[in-house]
């Protein structure tokens, strides 16, 4: 067996790529790939017609915005094969996106995007400080969802153990964690909460049982106080990966050793914020959507695809030396905000105050009900909660103030025993709306 070495970084010269190079790299993949689709892309072509754009107009990156936008309704209008760019037999994989309604989106990937997406993975992974040593416990989702797929071929390429547990089951992943010594997982902000509490339960000290130094969490939003407390429970570092199927599933961007926004790997993409109302670019560090351009993908290439995601671009030099930009924690999607007795609210301010009261559990639901009523309905913390009813009061008291002052509206508050909320292994259910308006 050859020697570990801790590599800093998985593709030195890519990862540290100096701005002019990388945007030169990035204007000549951009010229290829919009070629490419004029030529075999139906959608594309009919889009450039429209907007009176040639693959010739694309001379330097700001024309970009020449280019028409991709959202997911095109997407779905051209399933299952439409925004094909190669012949059928040239793909290798399809995934489909966890969308919620209607009809799935259909994802190809050629030998070379599943290769790709791979890569960007183990780059990812190894900016975490991860190396071939360790043993990855991959607790995501297997099958259409990128998830789990994705991540398992990208720590097979560092040349991990990998271990394809799959979600669920926490009995039996605590036991290939204690029998493997599991140093690396890989799953839902909601399910890492949850394993926290069983971990609990069982009288696990995961700091002296374990041998877990990592995890990697994605797949939907979570909020820094979120972070910490699955930092807290499950004892290991956690690093926030982002990614959306459109464009590859996980390792479109993810923190490093800095844990201070995610690289967003941009030889691979070109990232744009937008202003989600009238589509128009914002300056550096505002908040708006997210909006993506593959760069290298074979089998079904995108154009300024409308994520929907909220975030912003942070624009300083990361410590870490990688010279792709970070994009700071997803806040929410667009599609995601709740509009309560006229006032706009993200689930996101919500969970934000409730994960960082520490008598609070770790699980919680918003219900809206009859014409505009608002529930927020948590689970208490094993230790924190004593039973005194005076003391069950003025904890309500304190949530709903708190809820008040940054949503602007006095929801209902609820506290519910430990354990007692649905469960969520993949992606979780938090807003659930039976409103008659
Ligand atoms: O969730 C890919 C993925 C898998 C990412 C595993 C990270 C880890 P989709 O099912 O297509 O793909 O859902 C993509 O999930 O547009 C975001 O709204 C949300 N999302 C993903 N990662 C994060 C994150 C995968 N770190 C959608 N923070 C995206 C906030 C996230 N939201």
């Amino acid at each position: 067996m050859s020697a570990s070495i801790d590599r800093a970084y998985w593709k030195p010269e890519a990862e540290t790529l100096a701005r002019p190079a990388l945007e030169a790299l990035q204007l000549d993949r951009l010229r290829r790939t919009v070629a490419r689709v004029a030529e075999s892309v139906p959608l594309y072509r009919k889009k450039f017609e429209q907007a009176k754009v040639t693959p010739d107009d694309i001379r330097s990156l700001a024309d970009l915005r020449r280019l028409p936008f991709t959202t997911g309704a095109d997407l779905r209008a051209s399933y299952p094969t439409g925004m094909l760019a190669v012949p059928l037999d040239e793909t290798l994989r399809l995934h489909t996106s966890s969308g919620t309604t209607g009809k799935p989106k259909a994802l190809f990937f050629s030998r070379q995007d599943v290769d790709n997406a791979a890569e960007l993975i183990a780059r990812s992974f190894v900016a975490t400080g991860m190396t071939r040593q360790d043993i990855f416990q991959n607790m995501m989702t297997y099958g259409l969802f990128t998830g789990a797929l994705v991540a398992h071929y990208g720590a097979e390429k560092i040349g991990c153990l990998v271990i394809p547990a799959g979600p669920g089951n926490s009995d039996r992943q605590l036991l290939l964690m204690q029998d493997f010594h599991t140093t690396s997982i890989h799953l839902t902000p909601s399910f890492a909460l949850y394993f926290a509490d069983i971990l609990e339960k069982r009288g696990i000290d995961p700091r002296k049982d374990l041998a877990l130094k990592r995890a990697f969490v994605g797949a939907e939003p979570y909020t820094e106080e979120t972070r910490r407390k699955i930092e807290h429970g499950l004892g290991l570092r956690v690093f926030n990966s982002y990614g959306l199927s459109e464009m590859n599933g996980p390792g479109v961007a993810f923190e490093c050793q800095e844990q201070a926004g995610m690289h967003l790997w941009e030889d691979h993409y070109i990232l744009e914020i937008i202003d989600p109302e009238s589509g128009e670019p914002l300056p550096a560090g505002e908040r708006g959507e997210l909006v993506l351009t593959t760069l290298v993908r074979e089998a079904m290439p995108i154009l300024r695809y409308r994520t929907r995601d909220i975030t912003s671009v942070v624009d300083q030099p990361c410590a870490c030396g990688r010279t792709h930009r970070r994009i700071a924690r997803i806040t929410g999607r667009a599609d995601d905000m709740l509009i309560v007795r006229g006032v706009n609210i993200y689930p996101q301010q919500i969970e934000r105050i409730l994960m960082g009261l520490p008598k609070l559990g770790r699980n919680y639901l918003i219900v809206l009900e009859g014409l505009d009523e608002m529930t927020v309905k948590v689970e208490l913390s094993e230790a924190g909660f004593d039973g005194q009813l005076d003391h069950v009061v003025a904890l309500k008291n304190e949530i709903a103030g708190l809820l008040r002052a940054e949503i602007l509206t006095k929801p209902r508050v609820e506290l519910v025993p430990p354990g007692t909320l649905p469960i969520s292994e993949g992606k979780a259910k938090r807003v659930i709306d039976n409103r008659k308006l």
